[in-house]
């Protein structure tokens, strides 16, 4: 068993709640389990930490906007190879880029307001699980 962290981004209105449901729904139906799951305003100095390894790029501060201009949808996932799945599921970062039918690819509006998160690897998973959830 896996352990991944997921997390729908601040979108308009009706559109989070929207998105979460069918987010929500297919992930119930390839069979992961939610250990955790919550809405809420991230604080930026969290946010900051959580993208750290992106302080340098010049796309850092408007990312960082992004995400705490409203609530979030946090997520902690498990089942087998978790990690690959949801990435799998989700599509590539860029909308543009994303396989049909893909999370980014129905909800992402752009390569910065991509609509979701997921971990990339398990020492990330392991990181941003303890950084939303605490240990
Ligand atoms: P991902 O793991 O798919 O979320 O992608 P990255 O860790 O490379 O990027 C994190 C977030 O930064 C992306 F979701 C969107 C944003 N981003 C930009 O806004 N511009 C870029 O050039 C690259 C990433």
């Amino acid at each position: 068993m896996q352990k991944t962290y997921f997390m729908i981004k601040p979108e308009i209105g009706a559109a989070a709640d929207h998105l979460t449901r069918v987010v929500l729904g297919g992930l119930h139906t390839t069979g992961k389990s939610i250990t955790n799951l919550a809405m809420r305003q991230l604080d930026r100095a969290l946010v900051e930490d959580f993208y750290g390894e992106h302080k340098e790029r010049p796309f850092f501060g408007e990312l960082c906007d992004y995400i705490v201009g409203g609530p979030v949808v946090t997520i902690g996932l498990e089942r087998e190879n978790a990690v690959l799945a949801l990435r799998e599921l989700i599509g590539a970062t860029n909308p543009e880029e994303a396989a049909i039918g893909t999370i980014r690819d129905l909800f992402g509006a752009s390569l910065s307001n991509n609509a979701v998160h997921a971990s990339a690897n398990t020492e990330d998973a392991a990181r941003e699980l303890a950084l939303i959830f605490g240990k």
